[in-house]
């Protein structure tokens, strides 16, 4: 029971993978903070939680996108409670070809799935650099691996969550803070009412889906280790370290599956 007690603050925790994990983190006795912008969905979750698992849970509505309300929740989390671990999970992806991107929906992406991503991390970093422990979990992506058509932005924002966490976790390696990136593959979560609002993509993946409890566990037994990355499934993972020694050969030969969106 290594998660006895923890604090655990979860971003995007309203849904898919991070409702999960929270339902995790709470089965192995840690203590669930849930972050999201729909609170009606966060009231009802750590309901569940405090019903099932005997657990006290917090929630916040956060938008990580708004600097502010970033600044305003961690200050009054940390107020109160001592964070053990950060799960930056909250982000979201649109699928389109090059031509059709819409500026103002790539600079959201970017806002929340790096930019806020970092916001939170910089909060929390700075009292787990304090106390010399800590864990920072970032959700990157696959996609953060290997760059397919039709998912340029999203791509380009979770490569660049990679490379932060990367740079973070040697510098967070001085203070005894672990970090840890998990890059899984297609979930079956509502992530795809936004990504792929033609439910080709799905049509196309939904034998390979990942279900979120599984993804949920795996992040979980990684929690308060010193974990470099998650990756699922093992397939992709194979398919992604191919892809860095034999990029063109790679992008051939998976040509048609990548068009597959
Ligand atoms: O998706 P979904 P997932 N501020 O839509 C929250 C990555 N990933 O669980 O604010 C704060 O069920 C949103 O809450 P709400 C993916 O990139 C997925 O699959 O209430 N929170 C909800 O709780 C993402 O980083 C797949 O709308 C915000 C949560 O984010 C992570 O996994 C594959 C927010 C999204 O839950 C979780 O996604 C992959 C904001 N501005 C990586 N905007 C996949 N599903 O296939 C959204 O490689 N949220």
């Amino acid at each position: 029971m290594k998660l006895a007690g923890k604090y655990v603050v979860i971003t995007g925790a309203s849904s898919g993978i991070g409702e999960q994990i929270a339902y995790e983190v709470a089965k192995r006795g840690g203590i669930p903070i849930l972050l999201a912008r729909s609170k009606e969905k966060l009231a009802q979750i750590a309901q569940h939680i405090e019903q099932t698992y005997n657990i006290p849970c917090v929630y916040e509505s956060l938008d990580v996108s708004n600097q502010e309300e970033v600044d305003a929740v961690f200050d009054r989390l940390l107020a109160s409670v001592d964070i053990d671990i950060l799960v930056n999970n909250a982000g979201f992806g649109v699928f389109r070809y090059v031509e059709h991107i819409d500026l103002s929906e790539a600079k959201q992406m970017f806002d929340v799935n790096v930019l806020g991503l970092i916001a939170c991390t910089k909060k929390v970093y700075t009292h787990m650099m304090k106390k010399r422990s800590g864990h920072i979990i970032n959700v990157a992506s696959q996609a953060g691996k290997i760059a397919t058509p039709k998912s340029s932005v999203y791509a380009a924002t979770k490569h660049a969550v990679l490379g932060f966490t990367n740079s973070l976790r040697m510098e967070a390696s001085m203070y005894g803070i672990f970090v840890t990136a998990v890059n899984p593959g297609p979930i079956k979560t509502n992530f795809f009412t936004v990504a792929d609002t033609s439910g080709e993509y799905v049509k196309n993946v939904k034998r390979w889906m990942l279900r979120p409890e599984f993804v949920a566990k795996r992040v979980v037994d990684a929690m308060l280790t010193p974990t470099r990355e998650v990756n699922l499934p093992f397939w992709m993972h194979i398919g992604s370290r191919v892809y860095q020694l034999f990029p063109s050969v790679v992008e051939k030969m998976g040509k048609r599956a990548f068009l597959k969106k």
